[in-house]
């Protein structure tokens, strides 16, 4: 790597805190605890900053999205039960403009059918859904190369 490090903003949303302790069925038994652990050796590798924040409350990942302008270059959420309801959230990332990825977990398409709307999808760069916690770095790894392409 040379030059500045890039800045990733990794952020999830509501009840996200409980994976690996509940269902793990559908959402796997990896904890957030470790995605973050894990995420922060692959951001390591691919010359990132990652700064990994978790909130129950729309209004928070709405103020945490707006205040990465100017201090971010890159958004990678999963905005969980929000994806599916949160203007908000959408809204937010409209504002700062940043390239966004999505993540899910689970696939969200070959769930129920309220799931299968994102208010995110169609102003990402792209959605990985369906890989569990690998998704993760998946969008590490297709962030930064987006980022060194731009
Ligand atoms: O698959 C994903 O990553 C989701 O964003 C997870 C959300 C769900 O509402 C989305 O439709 C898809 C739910 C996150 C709740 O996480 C839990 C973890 C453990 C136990 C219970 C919930």
């Amino acid at each position: 790597m040379s030059g500045k490090p890039w800045r990733i903003l990794m952020l999830n949303g509501p009840n996200l805190n409980l994976l690996g302790r509940r269902e793990p069925a559908v959402y796997g038994a990896t904890t957030l605890d470790e995605i973050e652990r894990d995420c922060r050796v692959v951001a390591a590798e691919w010359g990132a900053d990652l700064d990994f924040f978790q909130s129950n409350h729309e209004g928070v990942l709405v103020d945490r999205i707006g205040a990465a302008l100017g201090h971010v270059d890159l958004i990678i959420i999963n905005p969980a039960a929000l994806t599916h309801t949160s203007v908000a959230i959408r809204d937010a990332l409209l504002a700062v403009g940043l390239p966004v990825i999505e993540v899910h977990l689970s696939n969200i398409y070959r769930r129920e059918p309220f799931r299968h709307h994102s208010h995110v999808a169609d102003i990402a760069l792209g959605q990985i859904s369906g890989f569990g916690a690998l998704g993760y770095r998946l969008a590490i790894e297709a962030g930064v190369r987006h980022l060194q392409k731009s």
